[in-house]
């Protein structure tokens, strides 16, 4: 994996009064695809090499960062104690086992996984939506969300501002980036064969190339998957409307990177398509785009290593007192994942993680 290569820069390790203004930062699970998009980001924001911590299930391996090659550790409490920020790219279960020892010590962690999302103490953030969440946090965690939770909030948190929401209706068009290398994986197998069958490793509920699949992990005794009920809990939690009426049926698609959701919403308040619109035009990580055929509608391929989501297709619903649909497109890797993380530790402490955002892609 080779990470800001083509920069051109090279660490100067003479200069430790340099260094020493950067935090040292910790990636847990950084060979993984969103380890991966973690020290990009990193990389894009010039942190030194020797300021970044790569951490994995075993010792033995090396991540290519800015031309350097970055050991990969197994995570010791010794190493948490050098850390000031730990993300974690890794399972539930790890990060629980990481929670439960050396994550303890370090100032901050931000973990990407579901195991501490929908805990009463832990702040689930989405920094356009409730930044304050992430610096009033009690203890030293902050979850990241489901990465459609992520992008549907920072269409929706304008609106909630605006008129309020009463219901949120959505269907999901989640790329296969999403379950990780082995999605990938299946998705690239599948592809160009003739036959109808799914990939032998394929973690997906049926052949993904060529096909939609609509069942996104497993589903509960009344039907709903794993990854509905993530959003449906979720929305409420970041959106602070524990009661907001929520309803997802979540789909995989023949896409590499990008998830786009399809979104029908009832406001609480009336408001127009034009209060709307102006809204979102100045909202924070979105770029709107008008559904006058003035510009492209939001596609996984145009936001595919970029930053804001795209919001567009924007209309109000015949017949439906105060309802609107609008179609979001998003990075699932960046703002579903890694830069979402990033900028919630941004949000935590400003001074002294600033920089490890870099200039918007
Ligand atoms: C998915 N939400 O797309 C998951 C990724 N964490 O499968």
């Amino acid at each position: 994996m080779s990470v800001g290569a083509d920069l051109g820069y090279r660490p100067d390790v003479n200069s430790t009064e340099a260094l020493s203004s950067w935090p040292t930062v910790g990636v847990a699970g950084a060979r993984g695809m969103v380890g991966g998009v973690f020290c990009s980001i990193l990389a894009d924001a010039a942190l030194p090499a020797e300021c970044l911590r790569a951490f994995g299930h075993e010792e033995g391996n090396t991540v290519e960062y800015r031309g350097a090659s970055v050991p990969v550790h197994v995570l010791t409490d010794e190493r948490a104690r050098e850390l000031d920020v730990l993300f974690l790219a890794v399972d539930g279960p790890q990060s629980r086992e990481i929670m439960a020892g050396p994550g303890v010590s370090v100032p901050l962690v931000v973990d990407n996984s579901s195991a501490f999302r929908l805990a009463d103490d832990v702040p689930l953030v989405v920094p356009e939506a409730n930044a304050h969440a992430a610096r009033n946090r009690r203890g030293n965690l902050i979850a990241n969300p489901n990465c459609t939770t992520a992008a549907v909030v920072v269409a929706l948190a304008p609106i909630r501002d605006l008129a309020g929401l009463e219901s949120v209706d959505l269907a999901s068009y989640q790329a296969v980036s999403g379950a990780g290398r082995t999605g990938v994986d299946a998705f690239e197998a599948e592809r160009g064969t003739s036959h109808r069958d799914r990939a032998a490793d394929s973690p997906f509920h049926g052949r993904i190339a060529d096909s939609v699949v609509p069942q996104i992990d497993v589903l509960d005794d009344a039907g709903w998957s794993g990854e509905e009920n993530k959003i449906h809990a979720e929305l409420r939690k970041i959106l602070e409307l524990p009661s907001l009426d929520v309803a997802a049926t979540t789909v995989r698609v023949p896409v590499h990177t990008g998830h786009s959701a399809a979104l029908h919403i009832r406001t609480e308040r009336q408001t127009t398509i034009g209060e709307l619109e102006a809204a979102l035009r100045r909202a924070p990580g979105l770029e709107y785009r008008p559904a006058d055929g003035s510009e492209r509608h939001p596609m996984p391929l145009d936001i595919e290593g970029r930053d804001p989501v795209l919001v567009g297709r924007l209309r109000a619903i015949p017949g439906r007192d105060r309802g609107f649909a609008l179609w979001v497109s998003s990075d699932n890797l960046r703002k579903g994942a890694a830069l979402n993380a990033i900028q919630s530790a941004v949000a935590a402490d400003p001074d002294r993680f600033g920089r490890l955002l870099p200039p918007p892609r």
